[in-house]
């Protein structure tokens, strides 16, 4: 594949289009032991300090197969790592899991992404690009907002 049908193939995936590039698949056995991604509900809140953000969205797995987040690139940082808490402990972790019918959800007080290193303090209404690298799926594109400090998703 070459760079550019990947990132048509991945913004296929963040659009929720699975279902032209799965039926052009035809191998063995169906998609039904393969993950299928989508990403929703990304925002990034108004970052308090100016050399750190933290990151929250929610990757769905319509799919059979787990996948795993492993990494986030951004010219927002030079460094973005995955960090889950437990009560008020947080630790940094290499990869999240994307459950086989299941979803990855990074929320205000539990998992989430923490983008470091920072290369400007972004602005409320600014939209950030993402890149997400799965360990088995394509990487996934996506243009992240910049919400307001107090900012809550409704779901
Ligand atoms: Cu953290």
């Amino acid at each position: 594949m070459t760079v550019r049908h990947r990132a048509a193939a991945a913004a296929a995936l963040a659009l929720g289009l699975t279902g032209a590039l799965t039926a052009c698949g035809g191998d063995d056995g169906g998609s039904g032991d393969r993950p299928e991604l989508s990403v929703s509900g990304a925002y990034i809140p108004r970052p308090a300090m100016a050399d750190m953000a933290a990151g929250f969205l929610t990757v769905t797995n319509k799919g059979g197969g787990a996948d795993k987040l492993t990494s986030i690139t951004t010219p927002l940082a030079r460094e973005v790592t995955l960090h889950t808490t437990k009560g008020t402990q947080m630790r940094q972790v290499s990869s999240l899991d994307v459950p086989g019918g299941g979803r990855l959800r990074l929320s205000s007080g539990g998992d989430h992404l923490m983008l470091t290193k920072l290369t400007h303090k972004p602005k409320v209404g600014e939209k950030v690009a993402f890149t997400l690298h799965f360990a088995t799926s394509d990487a996934v594109k996506i243009k992240v907002p910049v919400e307001p400090m107090t900012y809550r998703p409704k779901d």
